[in-house]
């Protein structure tokens, strides 16, 4: 039977590596001297499943987790988890390589009792990175500890950020529009927009003047479907500012504006991520009404959540219930140095 699954790292190939190799490896490894041998379990095997694996973010988060692995000495088999059940095929598929835990970005929240379920049955430890799975209540689920952005907070940074770029370009609050795309079935992303909205309401925008549109999806697709009809239908504002749980869904918005016809100098659009969705968009040859995005360091998402799983697994050492990251605010003028600094 083949086990495998599209997205699955190099590193899942080990296994069917030639006996003599391995062989070779352990040998070279015997030679070297104690203190400079990893400090790693080679026999650790962990997950690491994505909800969206040909986003840049995620590309990243997971580019990073092997690369700790490589560094520490485990193995981290990267995995796409679409829905709900490409997540449990894929625990299955952990399970059969003798992965003794997973790390997870889930592509919805409220699959977290099935997911821990499956893992509980197999006896794998599960920690979730940027999407926490919720219970029944819709209250975090408890025993499974989460790293992830603090949510309301960056929001606010997005809309203190597009408050400052308004005042900057001189435009009336009267006669702007924001476009809150929306999705309110997921915490991640409900938290983020609430916090950007604040901060306008705060700023002095008026309440009548933000326009809610939801997305089905956390992509650019799902974005630009739910903002199109938007600007016709409040055609009367000269200017718009865009927000989202994340930058991919923020450019849907911007290309829905263009397509619309509204011109750059009268859209100020502000993302969250900085990963490679910004950068593209920052290299190219104009401005586009997509002004800068709040940047997290998915390399250290990526990493730290690996690492906590991985000391989990190894020393017993459980991870702390709920790991909170903060931002940068990156434009078109710092985003390369802001890059650095995040190590991204
Ligand atoms: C959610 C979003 C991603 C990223 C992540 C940290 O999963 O969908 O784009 O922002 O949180």
């Amino acid at each position: 039977m083949n086990n495998k699954l599209p997205h699955e790292g190099p590193e899942s190939m080990m296994p069917l590596l030639p006996v003599f190799s391995r062989v070779i490896a352990a040998t070279l490894m015997a030679l070297v001297p104690l203190g400079m041998a990893h400090a790693g379990d080679d026999n650790v095997k962990i997950g690491f499943i994505v909800k969206k694996p040909e986003q840049a973010w995620f590309i990243n988060e997971q580019r990073a987790a092997s690369e700790l692995g490589q560094e520490q000495g485990f193995s981290v088999v990267r995995l796409a988890g679409e829905d709900g059940q490409q997540v449990l095929s894929a625990i299955d598929n952990l399970n059969a390589q003798g992965a003794q835990g997973f790390v997870i970005c889930p592509p919805d929240v409220r699959l977290g009792m099935a997911i821990a379920n499956r893992a509980k049955q197999y006896g794998m430890k599960v920690v979730t990175v940027d999407d926490q799975f919720v219970g029944g209540d819709g209250e975090p689920l408890e025993g499974v500890p989460h790293l992830g952005m603090s949510g309301y907070k960056i929001g606010q940074q997005v809309g203190n950020a597009i408050a400052e770029e308004m005042q900057r370009r001189g435009w009336k609050m009267e006669n702007t529009g924001a476009l809150r795309i929306s999705n309110n079935e997921l915490p991640t992303a409900r938290e983020r927009t609430d916090g950007a909205t604040q901060a306008l309401l705060d700023a002095g925008f008026s309440k009548d003047n933000v326009i809610d549109a939801p997305q089905q999806n956390t992509d650019t697709t799902s974005a630009f479907s739910a903002a199109s009809p938007m600007f016709s239908k409040y055609g009367k504002f000269d200017h718009w500012v865009i927000y989202a749980l994340n930058e991919e869904s923020v450019l849907g918005g911007v290309r829905a504006s263009e397509q619309y016809g509204l011109s750059p100098d009268q859209v100020i659009g502000v993302g969250i991520n900085g990963s490679g969705a910004a950068f593209a968009e920052f290299s190219r040859e104009k401005p586009t009404g997509f002004y800068g995005t709040v940047a997290v360091s998915s390399t250290m998402h990526g990493r730290q959540s690996a690492e906590n799983l991985y000391q989990w697994i190894v020393q017993h050492k459980e991870p702390p219930a709920n790991t909170e990251t903060t931002g940068t605010l990156m434009t078109r003028d710092n985003w390369e140095s802001v890059r650095e600094e995040l190590q991204l």
